[in-house]
């Protein structure tokens, strides 16, 4: 089993699609282990998107990634991190293909709804940056036996 980071940032919350997003994670299988609603200060904007902080758009995304409040969630399943990386579809909507929660939604390459970590280093660091180990709960769903062969 493999964990992401996932972020319903502030266009996923103030359109009112965090249930529709978080709708589709689950019905694909995926355990949600951690949740919660916070507010991503400058500093931890500046942390969660540091590959970022020298280039010229950052001012704007740390503008928008603090503008209102976001869902931060860990997922857990098999190969987690690239399935909810398919799941979220390119980084532009406009580019992103039908069906890809960012062709279904968002018409944009900032406001595009939902962060999900790139890899499995990226994955490690941003799940330390949102969650505490005390915060992750381990559970096996009873429904796991219906979603997978025991070999997969
Ligand atoms: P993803 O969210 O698919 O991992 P990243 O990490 O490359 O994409 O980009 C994160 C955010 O940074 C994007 N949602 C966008 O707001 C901003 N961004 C990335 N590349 C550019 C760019 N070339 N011009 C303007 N903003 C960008």
């Amino acid at each position: 089993m493999e964990q992401t980071l996932v972020l319903l940032k502030p266009d996923c919350v103030e359109r009112r699609l965090i249930g529709r997003i978080i709708a589709r994670f689950e019905d694909k299988g995926l355990n949600i282990v951690a949740m919660k609603m916070l507010r991503i200060t400058p500093e931890l904007a500046k942390q969660h998107y540091a590959e970022h902080v020298e280039k010229p758009f950052y001012p704007a995304l740390e503008k928008f990634i603090t503008g209102a409040p976001v869902v931060a969630m860990i997922v857990e399943g098999l190969e987690a991190i690239r399935v909810v990386r398919e799941m979220l579809g390119p980084t532009s909507g406009l580019k992103a293909p039908a069906g890809t929660i960012r062709g279904d939604f968002s018409s944009s390459r900032q406001m595009n709804l939902v962060h999900a970590s790139d890899g499995p280093e990226a994955a490690a660091r941003e799940k330390e940056l949102y969650f505490s180990a005390d915060e992750i709960c381990r559970y096996e769903p009873t429904i796991s036996g219906w979603l997978k062969a025991s070999d997969e």
